[in-house]
């Protein structure tokens, strides 16, 4: 066998099934390409060449991280709102006044799309340093035909430009913009009608998500945007259950959702459909945070049912302005009595199936992207454990070293 590179003399958290953290210990890893083309045990390896080998002095090697719900891409920032927050204001109070997600519609309808792809780029910066190397970003800021094209073509420039890959999802039914005022129904038209069909076929859009809540859109308004996306073969996500129950999850199970997001209030009958369906349960436990809800999405239900749980840091100017992936892995322990393996599986394995991308990302095995990340770590459960810092050694992603191994 021949490989690029050989990782040698490392502990290996593969996330498959099996073991805790489906480890491997003494193992090596084969990189060609941009794909791992080995991993096992090193003794297991003979008569091996490798144009490369670097010794990783039995350090803990995981996947790269996938942040499987970010709002990333808008203009200016909410840090008002937060004061008026602190001073006691809710967040949907301040919605309802106007402020909220329409106050970052119209700094981001004024911003070009290099203003948006480099002050996007500096809330990328961080994350992509504690070893994220999938993102998914959504649009709906814009609220508008040229707005979201302008949003998801700056997310897709951010995949072009830093080293990871981009996930880019359609958002345009997040919030109801001004000019469309008790017209709710013209905007899900307009939704329906122009904006999804004209970004996918521009080749914008992996995938349509709906913000479904009394302060967003209906369950009714979301079947449309779902039967549009549906009948172009976009995959669907859902934001649901975030601040009250419309049984968002089962709707969203009944579409053969890739995931349900937020899911404090979701109920027994969506956990369920959530099950049957193979629909990834997204949590959010910076928004849980920022906000200061008190309601734990129900984390057994999920469990007990099987349904493969995600987190991710929804970064965004409003619920959730989280720079730190790793800072979501202590609060999923913490807030929502995840184990630490359920935290890292969050970020990793099932953040792919969120995406629809667990064929090619999300474990460490023959095939998939070489995205890898060497921490300076002494046992997995280190990464929820620490309360910031950053203990990552080494990254890779797609094959390359993004921050090299030193010896
Ligand atoms: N739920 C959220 O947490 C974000 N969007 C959504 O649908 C909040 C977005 C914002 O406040 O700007
Ligand atoms: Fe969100």
């Amino acid at each position: 066998m021949s490989f690029d590179l050989l990782l040698e003399n490392c502990r290996v958290a593969t996330m498959t099934e099996g073991a805790p953290y489906g480890a491997i210990e003494g193992a090596a890893i084969g990189v060609s390409g941009d794909k791992i083309a080995w991993i096992g045990k090193r003794k297991d390896l003979d008569g091996t060449a490798a144009q490369q080998r670097v010794d990783l002095q039995n350090r803990w090697v995981t996947p790269g991280l996938i942040d499987c719900h970010t709002h990333l891409v808008y203009g200016g920032d909410r840090a008002n709102e937060f004061e008026m927050r602190l001073k006691g204001a809710t967040y949907e109070e301040i919605a309802r006044a106007g402020g909220g997600i329409v106050s970052t519609v119209e700094a981001t309808r004024a911003a070009s799309q290099a203003e948006l792809v480099q002050s996007a780029q500096k809330r990328l910066k961080p994350l992509l340093a504690e070893g994220v190397t999938v993102v998914e970003i959504k649009s709906g800021y814009g609220l508008d035909l040229e707005t979201e094209g302008r949003q998801l073509r700056a997310a897709r420039t951010l995949g072009e430009q830093m080293p990871v890959s981009v996930r880019a999802t359609c958002l345009a039914a997040h919030a109801l913009p001004p000019e469309f005022k008790d017209r709710s129904d013209d905007y899900v038209a307009l939704v329906c009608d122009r904006i999804i069909p004209v970004l996918h076929q521009q080749g914008l859009i992996d995938a349509v998500d709906v913000f479904c809540e009394k302060i967003a859109f209906s369950p009714a308004q979301t079947r449309r945007v779902f039967d549009v996306a549906k009948k172009l073969g976009i995959p669907v996500k859902l934001h649901a259950e975030q601040l009250s129950d419309l049984n968002g999850a089962a709707l969203a199970a009944e579409y053969g959702a890739l995931s349900a997001e937020h899911l404090e209030w979701a109920n027994d009958a969506g956990i369920a459909a959530m099950a049957k369906s193979g629909t990834v349960a997204v949590l959010l436990p910076g928004a849980f945070y920022a906000l200061r809800e008190t309601r734990i999405p129900p984390i057994e239900g999920f469990r007990k049912a099987g349904v493969a749980m995600a987190i991710a840091t929804d970064s965004n100017p409003g619920s959730s302005p989280a720079l730190s992936l790793l800072l979501m892995l202590s609060m999923a322990c913490t807030f929502f009595r995840f184990t630490p393996e359920e935290s890292l599986r969050g970020v990793t394995v099932n953040a792919a199936r969120a995406l629809g991308i667990d064929k090619s990302h999300g474990t460490v095995e023959v095939g998939k992207a070489a995205d890898l990340v060497v921490w300076d770590i002494e046992r997995p459960a280190e990464l929820s454990y620490w309360i910031g810092g950053n203990p990552s050694a080494a990254i890779m992603q797609a094959g390359r070293w993004t921050k090299e191994p030193c010896a």
